[in-house]
């Protein structure tokens, strides 16, 4: 007997669609299955003002397929000039739905990120006033520590002086990697949620570095010991609404991932729902798959719920799906967990 799961539909808390030739490719693997993504503003210029937000979104809106439906929430790029006036008007018109503080250096297309938190005080002091949420990348980017500590010392040094600073800034805590992030998320204030993504619930570092390098899995934060990984397991399978899901699916061509300078990035659009499915039945939680995947992110967010559903199916057979997407600016491997998967979106 086939098993199935019907779900509302579900979103994305955390996405990258790139622009242009890119964005056309990758934005069908997404709209198939989700209604809404937040969107990252980290393109080459950077998504800055709330003049630049309104042309991506357009950008978006225009590459969406005939017969799909997609909400873009789009983001706006924190830098150390940022004004508070531009981003509290970019929100009250309803074009933006949270604000992203990359630590300058930290990830693909953070240069322009934030080195000096003294300088961005007035905005998020702004953003706090008005519930405004401020999504991080917690990595602390000082050359001296260690790639593998990176998370755990940026919840120390930065995340908490933050937020003491700024009281009722309400953050989101995204792609968290380790158990101190859950544990960090789990015993802090009402403000503070996280996402985890598809590939962190499914990798750890063996899966980069054991029996040759593999860049398809190379992304940041890096993947972490398996403890953590079971960490992240237990957490996104709980129940908790602390922890929802955000994918960060980060595209890139084969050339530039399968380079002696690889870039950082899993892509998971096309099958995060049949692997998230995996993991939940193997945890015993598939019960739990709706609040993580569709509920705990609206609720955070203030938006509804999604009122349309999805179907979950469970073959006999291991479900077939494209190793690679081809796009304008060349193929993008597809996330592959290692193993077989059975799901499949009806
Ligand atoms: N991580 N790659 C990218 C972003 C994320 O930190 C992230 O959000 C990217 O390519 O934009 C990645 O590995
Ligand atoms: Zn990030
Ligand atoms: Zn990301």
């Amino acid at each position: 007997m086939t098993q199935s799961l019907t779900i509302r539909r579900p979103d994305d808390w955390h996405l990258h669609l790139r622009d242009g030739a890119m964005l056309a490719g990758v934005l069908p693997e997404t709209a198939r299955h989700f209604a809404r993504a937040i969107i990252m503003p980290n393109l080459v210029p950077p998504v800055v003002t709330g003049a630049q937000a309104a042309a991506y979104r357009d950008r978006i809106l225009a590459a969406i397929p005939e017969g799909m439906s997609f909400q873009p929430l789009m983001t706006l790029y924190l830098t150390e000039d940022t004004n508070p006036t531009d981003v509290a008007a970019a929100h009250a018109s309803g074009l933006v739905t949270a604000v992203k503080l990359y630590p300058a250096g930290a990830t693909t297309n953070s240069a322009s990120g934030v080195a000096n938190f003294d300088n961005v005080r007035g905005v998020l002091e702004k953003m706090a006033e008005i519930g405004l949420p401020l999504c991080i990348h917690g990595e602390v980017t000082t050359h001296d520590v260690d790639i593998f500590d990176r998370e755990q010392v940026f919840l120390e040094t930065v995340l908490h002086p933050l937020r003491e600073r700024t009281p009722g800034l309400k953050v989101t805590l995204e792609h968290i990697t380790t158990s101190h992030g859950i544990d960090y998320v789990s015993g802090a204030d009402g403000d503070m949620a996280g996402t985890i993504t598809t590939h962190h619930l499914m990798i750890n570092r063996n899966h980069i570095l054991v029996g040759g390098i593999k860049p398809h899995y190379y992304c940041l934060p890096v993947a972490k010991r398996r403890e953590h990984m079971e960490a992240l397991r237990k957490a996104a399978t709980s129940g908790n609404p602390r922890f929802f899901l955000g994918t960060d699916s980060a595209p890139h061509s084969d050339a530039n991932k399968e380079s002696a300078c690889g870039c950082a990035g899993c892509f998971t659009a096309t099958n995060t729902m049949a692997c998230l499915a995996h993991v939940f039945e193997e945890e015993g939680a598939l019960d739990k798959l709706e609040g993580f995947a569709s509920m705990f992110g609206p609720v955070r967010y203030g938006l509804p719920p999604n009122e349309e559903t999805i179907t979950l199916v469970k073959e006999p057979e291991p479900v077939p799906y494209p190793a690679k997407i081809d796009t304008g600016d060349g193929p993008v491997t597809v996330f592959d967990p290692g193993h077989p998967l059975y799901w499949r979106v009806a």
